[in-house]
């Protein structure tokens, strides 16, 4: 049963690693749509991370199984259908955003892991490091 998940994956955290664990442990392969740097400035996100370098780290995660690109907010119905996924596993955050999608596979949320998260990281890393 493969799964999907879709992500910045900036800073890579054991928030994110918990996320990717869980979800793969719901079928036998984990995809991720990892955004562009071009998609994440859609979300009014800027990755500290390249998109090559986010790639790399997700793509070494013992969970995950293939990494592609996630270029819009559209093209999650066509991923779905194309990698013949049976799951969509997303963070609670996002809870009821993609439940349009539960025509095509299960969507399932799973709770965020608490007091982590990237922009955390760079703070930490800012006072931690000061230029
Ligand atoms: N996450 C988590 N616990 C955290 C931080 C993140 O479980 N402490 C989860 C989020 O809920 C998400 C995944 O890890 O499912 C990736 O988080 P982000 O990189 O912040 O991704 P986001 O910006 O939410 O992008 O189309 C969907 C979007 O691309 C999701």
């Amino acid at each position: 049963m493969i799964i999907l998940t879709y992500g910045t994956f900036d800073l890579f955290h054991y928030g994110h690693d918990r996320l990717l664990e869980r979800a793969r442990s719901l079928g036998s392969r984990l995809g991720v749509g990892l955004s562009t740097d071009e998609f994440n400035a859609l979300k009014n996100k800027r990755a500290v991370m390249s998109y090559e370098e986010r790639r790399d780290h997700v793509t070494a995660c013992r969970h995950v199984d293939f990494v592609f690109p996630e270029m819009n907010w559209e093209q999650k119905a066509a991923d779905i259908v194309a990698y013949n996924a049976s799951m969509l596993v997303m963070g609670d955050d996002w809870r009821g955003k993609f439940d349009h999608l539960a025509h095509l596979c299960k969507v399932h949320y799973l709770e965020r892991t608490p007091d982590i998260s990237s922009t955390q990281m760079r703070e930490a890393l800012k006072n931690r490091y000061p230029r």
